[in-house]
């Protein structure tokens, strides 16, 4: 089917306010595609966002449907009691007219409408220490509203999402089976990942000796997973719910970090560009620990900067399997996309190695100010 058979078909299948006028593309996000579907209301311009679910990435849909649901009625009860505008503040799902909150298509494919957050925008980079800062308040804030949500009824949509160990086992199996034929032509990179066998058995050791909280944390914190009000630059909703799962706390703040404070985009060609921002680290710690600090244990806020580099290497780890296994997984637009991806994450995991006893005070010393 083309796009514009889809679009038709979400329009038959569900009922929008006012009167169609076009879509465009969204072309953020690696995984899902993303519409913007426009209609004239009243003489006003609405939107509405219309997904395609990857079904190679997320293969059980309805499942994962049914978190979004249980998850952003969560947070909306929660805006609401705040005195708080749902329409802005969180996601939710348009129900179909069949009263489903997704769309099946004649082909197959898994869609899904979402709520346009209006007058707000999204960065993929980010330089004002301010806004970042922001959205560590509005991670840690996120996290904290789902702190009473039951885990228990999360359906896990990716296995071992964030399980380090298994990603490095994920690696090893994709060297050794090298489907793409690349594996000579990356040598220093597969070096690099053997090389750090150690930091990827750390977290996950310590949730097994029990020394850390699994909580419910989304898993995917990418910076350009947060829409900013226009206005006050505040973080005002969270994105991209797909991953919302029993986690750790460590695992959005160390993918945000990842992804906001590099000082080039994580598909920059000339990975020489790619340090880590202090200053944008310090920012965002203090606004994360702004909302989430009471609630982080000792354990917890010793790791945080540690998080940072291990989720910055998980990913480029995760680029470069995908590289060796011929670009299965994540959206490329040219055959090198992935590897240029992994050496950028790769040359801010050294960064970070450089920086991490700087770090590790940072953060401790904000720690002590905000847990109290
Ligand atoms: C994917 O969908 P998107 O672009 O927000 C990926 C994340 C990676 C990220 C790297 C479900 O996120 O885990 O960190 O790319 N999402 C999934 O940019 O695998
Ligand atoms: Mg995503």
């Amino acid at each position: 089917m083309t796009t514009a058979q889809y679009i038709e078909e979400i329009l038959a299948s569900y009922e929008f306010d006012g009167n169609y006028t076009g879509y465009s593309q969204i072309t953020a996000g690696h995984i899902n595609c993303t519409f913007a579907l426009q209609f004239e209301l009243n003489g006003k311009n609405k939107q509405y966002i219309a997904q395609q679910i990857n079904t190679n990435v997320f293969k059980t849909p309805v499942e994962l449907m049914e978190n979004m649901v249980n998850v952003t009625n969560h947070l909306a009860e929660k805006i609401r009691l705040n005195g708080g505008d749902t329409e802005r503040e969180a996601l939710y799902a348009l129900i179909a007219k069949d009263g489903k909150p997704y769309h099946i298509m004649s082909d197959g494919t898994f869609w899904r409408c979402v709520n346009f957050i209006t007058d707000a925008y999204s960065c993929d980079t980010i330089e004002n220490p301010q806004v970042f800062f922001n959205a560590g308040a509005a991670f840690g804030d996120f996290m904290s509203k789902l702190a009473d949500f039951p885990g228990e009824t999360l359906h896990e949509t990716i296995p071992d999402f964030h399980n380090t160990k298994q990603r490095f086992k994920n690696f090893l199996a994709a060297l050794e089976s090298n489907k793409s034929g690349r594996k000579d032509s990356v040598k220093d990179e597969i070096e690099f990942v053997l090389q750090r066998k150690e930091d990827s058995e750390k977290l996950v050791d310590l949730i097994e000796k029990g020394e850390l909280p699994i909580r419910v944390t989304h898993n995917d914190t990418k910076i350009n997973n947060i829409m900013f009000d226009n206005q006050s630059n505040l973080g005002l909703c969270i994105l991209d719910l797909d991953t919302v799962m029993p986690g750790l706390s460590l695992y959005d703040f160390g993918d945000a970090i990842r992804s906001g404070a590099g000082t080039a985009a994580e598909d920059e060609k000339d990975a020489s560009k790619m340090k880590l921002n202090v200053e944008l680290y310090k920012a965002y710690t203090e606004g994360y620990l702004s909302t989430a600090g009471k609630s982080l244990t000792p354990k917890e806020a010793e790791n945080l900067a540690f998080s940072a580099k291990l989720l910055t290497f998980e990913c480029g780890m995760r680029f470069l399997t995908d590289y060796l296994d011929g670009d299965v997984y994540f959206h490329t637009d040219y055959p090198e996309h992935n590897l240029v991806r992994c050496r950028t994450q790769f040359a801010l995991v050294k960064d970070i190695e450089i920086h991490m006893d700087e770090l590790n005070e940072i953060t401790a010393k904000l720690y002590g100010r905000y847990s109290k």
